[in-house]
C-alpha cells in the first residue's frame, strides 16, 4: 500500500498479517528516509511500528483513546492517521510536530513532552467515560523509561485502587535515552526472562481461551491458581498495585499483539500489558546505540549514518563545555559530584561519567528527586552538580525552593537547553526558568556570553556557599579551554562599547549578549551593550550608571518576559522612583512553536536584525 493513500485507521483493519507485515515494512523503510532528511526522534519510533500497528488494528480511533507517553514516538500513528504527506515538513516551522498535536488531527488526544503524564491523563479520561456511561477504551502507551518517573507511580497507585478501566501497554526496550537505570528497571530484567504469563484478579481460565495468546498461556499452566500464587507477577510492582498483567509478548509480532490486545479489550478491569521492542529495530546503527545517539538526531546519510550537519572544529555544544570545566573541577575537588535525571548524553556527561563512576549518578527521569537528592548531598558536605534541562526543571520547583533554596544549599544547578529549543517546541522551549526561580531567595541565577565566562562562572559557582544556577542553551559555540580560572564578582555585570556619544543602552545575556557586540562593532552602531551576565542578583550600580545617561535603555531577552530581567530591572528603577525610558524585548504571553530558532525568532521578532532595527526605531523616535 502506498503510506500517502492510508487517510484513515480504519484501512487497516481489513488486512492480513501479511499485509500488515508487510505495512510495517513500508513505515519503516519510509520513517528511516523521512527522518534521515528532516531529523527527529528516530530509535524509539522505529522500535514501535508494530505495537502502533497493532493498537490501530485492535482499538478504534478517535473513539478509543489512545495516549502516548512523552509523545516522541508517535511518527506511525501519525502515518497511519494520514499524515505521511506532511513528513517533509517535520519538526519545521508552521509544520508538522514531532509529538503528539491536538490541533493536526482528532486522533491525538493527549499533548506531552514531558514523560510520565499518560497514566493520570488516562485515568482521568476514563473516570470522565465512566461518569458519563460512555463506552470504549482508554489506553495509555508508556515506555520503561517514562515508568520510572514518579508521576506514572502516582498515577498506578490510583488506578489500582479504582474500578475504572485503562488499558496500559509497557513498552519495553530496557533503554530511556541511554540504558534505564534503576530498581524498577531491575525488576523490569526478571520479567523480561520470564516466559508469557497472565496474571488476573478473577477468573483467568474463561478469558485465556478467547485467544491464541491467552490459550497457548493456558496449557503451559497445570494448575492456574497455584503457579499464579508462585509467579513473579504477582510480587511485581503490577501485582502489588492491584494490577492484571499479561506478558511479555514479543513487540515486533503483529500476531501476538493483536491477539493480547483483544484479550485486554474483553477485560473488565484495568490491565499492564508487557511488550517487548527494540528500540530502533530495523536501522542497525539505531538498535546498536547504547548510548541514546540516535534517539533524537539531525539529518543524516542513511547510508552511511553520518551526521549532515557540520561545525567548525573548534565549535563545541554549550553543555560539552560546561561538563569539560566540571572534571576540571571535579579533579582539584573530590567534593564535587554530578547528577542527571537521565539525561547522561544530552547533557554531555558521558566523559565525567567514566572518570568519576563512584560521583556520577544517573537518577532516571526524576526530577524531583534528583534536586531533593542534590539537596541532601550538599547537607551531607558534597557539592553536587545537578545538570538538568530547563523544560524539565519546571518538575523540580518545589524541591528547589523548598528543599535547596529554603535551606540555602550550595547546589551548583546547571540549567541547559535554556531559551529557544528549536525543533522539538512548545514542550520543551527553556523560557520559563528565569521567571519561576527569581523570586525564591537565596539563589544566584547567571547566564554567560561565551566559553570563556562560562569556565569562569562555574569556577565561581563552586566557591559559593549559596545555590547557584547557570544557564546555557543548546548551540554549540567556539571553545577555547582557559588557562587559570578567575573569580566573577556576583552580581556584576559589564558595559561594552560605550563612548561619550552612546545613543541608547542595550542589555542582555547570554550568547545575544556576544552577537550584539559584534554586530554593533561591525555596523558601527553607537550603542552600548551591557552583558548581565547574573540575571539574579541585578547589577544596582551599572543600573544607576546608565540610567544616569538618559538614553533609551532596551532589555532584550530570549526568554519569556513575564518574570524576566526586565521585571527585575523595572522593579528596582520603580522603587528608586527612578524615571527611565525602558523598552523591552523578550517573548510575550504565549507559548512557542517548533522550528529552526532562526525561523522562530525570527516570528516572534526577536532575531538580532528585526531586534536591531526596532532599536534604531527607538532611537531615532528618542531623538526627535
Ligand atoms: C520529565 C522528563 N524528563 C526527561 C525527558 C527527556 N526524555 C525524553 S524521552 C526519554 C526517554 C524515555 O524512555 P522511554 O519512556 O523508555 O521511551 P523510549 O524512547 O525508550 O521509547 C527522556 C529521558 C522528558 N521527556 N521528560
Amino acid at each position: 500500500m502506498n503510506l500517502l493513500d492510508l487517510k484513515d485507521p480504519k484501512q487497516i483493519k481489513d488486512m492480513n498479517y501479511d499485509e500488515l507485515n508487510q505495512l510495517c515494512l513500508d513505515i519503516r523503510n519510509f520513517l528511516i528516509e523521512s527522518v534521515s532528511k528532516t531529523g527527529g526522534h528516530l530509535s524509539s519510533n522505529l522500535g514501535v511500528v508494530e505495537l502502533t500497528v497493532a493498537l490501530h488494528y485492535i482499538f478504534n480511533s478517535p473513539n478509543d483513546k489512545l495516549i502516548f507517553d512523552v509523545g516522541h514516538q508517535c511518527y506511525a500513528h501519525k502515518i497511519l492517521t494520514g499524515r505521511s504527506d506532511k513528513f517533509s515538513s517535520l519538526r519545521t516551522y508552521n509544520g508538522l510536530s514531532g509529538f503528539i498535536k491536538r490541533k493536526e488531527s482528532e486522533h491525538d488526544i493527549w499533548e506531552a513532552g514531558h514523560a510520565s503524564t499518560s497514566l493520570s491523563a488516562a485515568l482521568g479520561m476514563a473516570i470522565a467515560r465512566d461518569l458519563d456511561h460512555q463506552d470504549h477504551d482508554v489506553v495509555a502507551i508508556i515506555g520503561d523509561g517514562a515508568l520510572t518517573g514518579g508521576m506514572a507511580f502516582e498515577a498506578l497507585n490510583h488506578i489500582g485502587a479504582t474500578d475504572h478501566k485503562v488499558i496500559i501497554i509497557l513498552n519495553d526496550n530496557n533503554m530511556s535515552i541511554s540504558p534505564n537505570v534503576g530498581a524498577v528497571n531491575k525488576m523490569f530484567e526478571k520479567l523480561r526472562q520470564s516466559k508469557p504469563y497472565t496474571s488476573l484478579k478473577k477468573d483467568v481460565k474463561g478469558v485465556l481461551k478467547t485467544s491464541g495468546v491467552g490459550e497457548s498461556i493456558l496449557s503451559g499452566m497445570q494448575n492456574v491458581k497455584d503457579l499464579l500464587k508462585k509467579n513473579l507477577i504477582d510480587d511485581s510492582i503490577f501485582g502489588e498495585f492491584g494490577l492484571n498483567y499479561f506478558g511479555p509478548v514479543n513487540g515486533h509480532d503483529i500476531k501476538e499483539m493483536i491477539n493480547i490486545f483483544k484479550l485486554a479489550k474483553e477485560q473488565e478491569e484495568s490491565v499492564v500489558i508487557h511488550i517487548m521492542t527494540n528500540k530502533g529495530k530495523g536501522f542497525s546503527l539505531c538498535e546498536e546505540d547504547r548510548h541514546g545517539y540516535w534517539h533524537g538526531v539531525g539529518s543524516f546519510d542513511p547510508n552511511t549514518g553520518i551526521s549532515l550537519t557540520k561545525l567548525p572544529n573548534e565549535y563545541m555544544p554549550w553543555a560539552q563545555i560546561v561538563s569539560e570545566t566540571l572534571i576540571r573541577l571535579a579533579k582539584d575537588d573530590r567534593q564535587i559530584v554530578g547528577l542527571t535525571p537521565a539525561m547522561i548524553n544530552g547533557s554531555k556527561l558521558e566523559k565525567f561519567f567514566a572518570l568519576f563512576p563512584n560521583r556520577a549518578f544517573d537518577c532516571g527521569i526524576a526530577e524531583e528527586h534528583a534536586a531533593t537528592l542534590a539537596a541532601g548531598l550538599a547537607v551531607a558536605g558534597k557539592k553536587p552538580f545537578l545538570a538538568i534541562y530547563s523544560t524539565f526543571l519546571q518538575r523540580a520547583y518545589d524541591q528547589i525552593n523548598h528543599d535547596i533554596c529554603r535551606m540555602d544549599l550550595p547546589v551548583v544547578i546547571g540549567i541547559d537547553h535554556s531559551q529557544l529549543v528549536g525543533e522539538d517546541g512548545e514542550t520543551h522551549h527553556g523560557i520559563f526558568d528565569i521567571g519561576i526561580l527569581q523570586p525564591l531567595p537565596n539563589i544566584i541565577i547567571a547566564h554567560p556570553k561565551d566559553a570563556i565566562e562560562t569556565q569562569n562562572m562555574l569556577y565561581t559557582a563552586f566557591e559559593q556557599k549559596h545555590p547557584f544556577a547557570i544557564r546555557y542553551n543548546k548551540n554549540s559555540i567556539a571553545y577555547q579551554e582557559n588557562d587559570h580560572f578567575e573569580h566573577i564578582k556576583i552580581g556584576s555585570w559589564e558595559l561594552f562599547n560605550h563612548t561619550s556619544t552612546t545613543k541608547a543602552f542595550i542589555i542582555t545575556y547570554g550568547y545575544e549578549c556576544t552577537k550584539l557586540i559584534d554586530k554593533i562593532k561591525n555596523n558601527n552602531l553607537d550603542i552600548a551593550i551591557v552583558n548581565a551576565r547574573f540575571i539574579k542578583p541585578i547589577d544596582h550600580d551599572m543600573l544607576d550608571k546608565i540610567s544616569a545617561f538618559d538614553k533609551p535603555i532596551i532589555t532584550y531577552e530570549i526568554d519569556m518576559l513575564n518574570g524576566g530581567l526586565s521585571s527585575s530591572i523595572i522593579n528596582y528603577y520603580n522603587d528608586k522612583q527612578s524615571s527611565v525610558n525602558i523598552f523591552r524585548f523578550g517573548i510575550g504571553d504565549l507559548y512557542v512553536q517548533h522550528g529552526s530558532n532562526v525561523e522562530l525568532k525570527k516570528g516572534l521578532k526577536l532575531d538580532t536584525n528585526s531586534f536591531i532595527d526596532s532599536v534604531i526605531k527607538i532611537i531615532e523616535d528618542n531623538e526627535n
